[in-house]
């Protein structure tokens, strides 16, 4: 499918590793990285990208056979920094990576929808401990996640970035997520 032209904007990218994406709430929040590489495009920005049209979400993995995975949300948006950077999705969910972010049916709560954003060093999540400390990235964690694209760059460390369908750091080369209005 086509996705960096028609009007699609990158919210985040991996291709190579060069940067960490254990950050503070306040790297989160601003940005960091380089669109060219690897990037997050901050937290602020995504609330105001999203704040007054109804989104389309785009996710995608790529793995080191060079296949793309993707799966496309209906439904994308996040909230202000006062509410934490609440994220809300909706379906229908359609694609190749099956969905892991919106209605997982998991019995121990990993549907991120609604879920506030946490940070190592500001833990929002309903869990007991602390999933970004833990996982070594920000995001919106439930208790904490089967959908997770911030983790430790090409480590075993990084469990389940897309339960089930890719299972460990080791098997992601990129990740993108492109948002785009409807
Ligand atoms: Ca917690």
């Amino acid at each position: 499918m086509e996705t960096m032209d028609g009007g699609w904007t990158a919210i985040q990218k991996r291709v190579d590793g060069s940067v960490s994406f254990y950050r503070t709430w306040t790297e989160y929040k601003k940005g960091f990285g380089s669109p060219e590489q690897d990037y997050w495009i901050g937290n602020d920005v995504i609330h105001q990208l999203t704040k007054e049209s109804k989104l389309f979400l785009y996710v995608s993995i790529t793995l080191p056979n060079g296949t793309t995975l993707y799966e496309m949300y209906d439904g994308f948006s996040v909230s202000n920094e006062t509410e934490n950077y609440k994220l809300f999705l909706a379906g229908p969910a359609t694609g190749t990576l099956g969905d892991s972010m919106f209605d997982t049916g998991s019995p121990v709560h990993h549907d991120l929808s609604g879920m506030s954003f946490s940070t190592p060093d500001r833990d929002n999540d309903p869990w007991g401990g602390n999933c970004a400390a833990s996982d070594g990235g920000g995001w919106w964690y439930n208790k904490c996640y089967t959908a997770f694209l911030n983790g430790r760059w090409y480590s075993e460390d990084w469990i389940n970035p897309w339960y089930p369908a890719v299972r460990s750091g080791t098997s992601v080369r990129e990740t993108l997520m492109l948002i785009k209005r409807h």
